[in-house]
């Protein structure tokens, strides 16, 4: 990996990513693009950003192909709460965005990402440690696409040669930048509404476990996945990874040692069945096993920096 392009990088892992492969690479070998542009956001004052709309496969191919990118970070999708409400926008442009950045890597020789989730998986998989290779039958739409994603990145390999890999992200915690419309939010959330009222409503109810990782350790995976020797992964399309795994009432628990008065409700919400479909915790072991995943962030280490730096602004 030596000049990138990413899509959707104005989104919660693109921006970090995007600060992340600057530093490592020199701003000029980073192509940003989003949708959409906010002119004050480090991701597009901070170095090379392009508008691109990932439906757009010829300007996809063009912006590769001018830039002489080896690699391409597919990020710009729906996550699932928002596309549980817009099923039919969802499977458009996350099916459309992945296949016209496939396209692109196979057109261009190059090498691609794009994430998949823990909501590949559903209520018939096997809910506790999680295996690499399980049942996966979603019943999210967000779900079905995930699925899709893999299979298609596994077909693109096998069939084209295109050095395709991908992740199985938990619930991501960023300060830097919001999630939005996801069902792991709330683990995000908590923290601001801690800080700023000492109490919390969760839309997710006490006792529904999710796996879950601090933002550097899911760009630390991505920057080491895509490092890896090819001849040392079997599951490229895609690794289960995972840091921790909690409930609200333990996230709660942890945000009481920084700030010992902090209180949690509960209230009913749609997302809730979402995570009911969710596993309670994976099993990262091939990641560690096949290219060194190792997060470095638990729950109580995360908090304390998420606290520390949402404090500071
Ligand atoms: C979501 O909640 O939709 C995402 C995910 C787990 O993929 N954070």
């Amino acid at each position: 990996m030596k000049k990138v392009l990413i899509t959707g990088a104005l989104g919660q892992i693109g921006s970090e990513l995007t600060e992340r492969l600057r530093h490592n690479l020199g701003a000029d070998n980073v192509i940003a693009t989003d949708i959409r542009e906010i002119k004050d956001a480090p991701t597009v004052s901070g170095g090379r950003f392009e508008l691109l709309d990932v439906l757009d496969g010829e300007r996809m191919l063009s912006l590769a192909k001018e830039n002489g990118v080896d690699t391409i970070i597919h990020l710009a999708s729906l996550l699932s709460a928002v596309a549980e409400a817009k099923p039919q926008v969802a499977w458009h442009l996350n099916m459309g965005g992945l296949i016209n950045s496939l396209e692109t890597a196979r057109k261009l020789g190059l090498q691609h990402f794009s994430p998949s989730s823990i909501a590949a998986f559903g209520p018939s998989t096997p809910m506790d440690n999680t295996p690499q290779v399980t049942i996966q039958r979603p019943t999210t739409m967000y779900g079905v696409t995930k699925v899709a994603m893999e299979l298609l990145g596994d077909y693109y390999f096998t069939k084209f040669g295109v050095d395709t890999r991908g992740v199985r992200f938990p619930g991501l915690i960023s300060y830097k930048t919001l999630p939005g419309g996801g069902t792991t939010d709330y683990a995000v959330d908590i923290y601001i509404e801690a800080l700023k009222s000492g109490h919390y409503d969760s839309f997710i109810k006490a006792g529904t476990k999710m796996d879950m990782m601090y933002m550097p350790d899911a760009i630390d995976a991505i920057v080491d996945l895509l490092n890896a020797p090819a001849e040392n992964l079997k599951d490229r399309n895609a690794f289960n990874i995972t840091a921790m795994s909690f409930e609200p009432e333990e996230i709660a628990a942890s945000i009481r040692k920084e700030i010992p008065g902090f209180t949690i409700g509960y209230y009913d919400d749609p997302r809730q069945k979402i995570a009911d479909s969710w596993p309670n915790s994976i099993d990262a072991s091939e990641a560690k096993k096949q290219w060194g995943f190792h997060p470095k962030y638990d729950l109580d280490a995360m908090t304390k920096d998420m606290l520390k730096n949402l404090k500071k602004g």
